[in-house]
């Protein structure tokens, strides 16, 4: 059965039917690992996922992650689909290193698809779908380039360290912006995932430097704080903000202009190409081995547009 409720109803693709396909009982199963719970970036490739379970047919999927993002809390549930032996685990690993050997474990009963982000050694997994991570953190750099021409300083917030995709992130932005004269950098700082860290971090840091241009926040948390403490500040418009990902909070804070530009990954895709991939690897039939999804530039300019609704994700 097509298990797991929760997102569904989030999904606005009406490409997923929670009902149809749930009392079949598909003869594969597939786990999907998720970062962490409750974020709509998983949320929107929970419905990629499950879509493309009901269309393919024959699939019984199952969804689970950690309350939050560390790896302590994902090794345990690593260990238990491990033992259930599922013929293909769908994750999004929360370090390059600590899931490491977990999911070596994992690959011998099971076909590892590596969604969004990635491990030091992925020669295990059949396949890793992601975006262009660093190609992101260097867009980043350009929204703030054409929304600050004069230049000024620049600080980044991330979540934690050990992360592949928001490293990339970072590594794309930090390139970007040494080969620019115009602007100072002043350094990444961490809010491990937690928006009111994201928001303390844009507090002292204005104390810090009053005449602060810019923020890059690497995903939906980091965003989310820095959109809270723009306001407090009340530097809305003053310091401009480019966030990744484009989560109902991330609109919110498009519209009410305490972010300037956001980046939206295509979660539903990389969901959807995930179970397609791992399907490949169940019949043994070839897999691509890498595949990048792409992005859009969201600003108010474009919000509305067909390519920005659609590029928006659920809910
Ligand atoms: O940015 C996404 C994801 O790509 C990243 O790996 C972790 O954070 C998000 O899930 C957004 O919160």
């Amino acid at each position: 059965a097509l298990v797991l409720a929760s997102g569904l109803a989030a999904c606005s693709s009406d490409e997923t039917d929670s009902t149809a396909g749930a009392s079949e009982g598909g003869d594969m199963d597939i786990a999907f690992i998720q970062g962490v719970i409750g974020d709509n970036f998983y949320i929107s490739m929970q419905c990629g996922v499950e879509a493309a379970a009901e269309e393919l047919g024959g699939i019984n999927v199952s969804v689970q992650g950690p309350q939050k993002w560390d790896p302590a809390l994902q090794q345990p549930i690593v260990a238990s689909v491990t033992a259930t032996k599922p013929d293909a685990i769908l994750i999004a690993p929360n370090d390059v290193s600590a899931l490491q050997r977990p999911l070596e474990e994992a690959a011998e009963a099971s076909k590892i698809v590596l969604v969004d982000t990635t491990i030091e050694d992925p020669s295990i997994a059949v396949s890793e779908i992601s975006s262009d991570n660093e190609g992101g953190g260097a867009a980043a750099f350009d929204a703030i380039k054409e929304l600050v021409p004069a230049g000024g300083r620049v600080l980044v917030i991330d979540n934690q360290p050990g992360i592949s995709t928001s490293d990339a992130r970072v590594k794309g932005f930090e390139d970007a912006i040494a080969a620019d004269s115009d602007f100072e950098y002043v350094g990444v700082q961490f809010a491990q995932n937690q928006p009111a860290k994201a928001a303390d971090i844009v507090t002292s840091s204005l104390q810090k430097y009053p005449d602060l241009a810019a923020i890059f926040a690497t995903n939906i948390y980091s965003a989310e704080g820095a959109a809270t403490g723009i306001a407090q500040a009340g530097a809305a418009g003053k310091v401009q903000v480019v966030g990744f990902d484009a989560g109902p909070a991330q609109v919110e804070a498009l519209q009410d202009g305490t972010v300037q530009a956001i980046i939206a990954q295509q979660p539903y895709d990389i969901g959807y190409q995930g179970v397609e991939q791992a399907l490949a690897a169940i019949n043994g039939t070839a897999t691509e081995s890498k595949i990048q999804t792409s992005f859009t530039i969201i600003t108010s300019e474009n919000l509305e547009s067909e390519e920005g609704q659609a590029a928006l994700y659920a809910s």
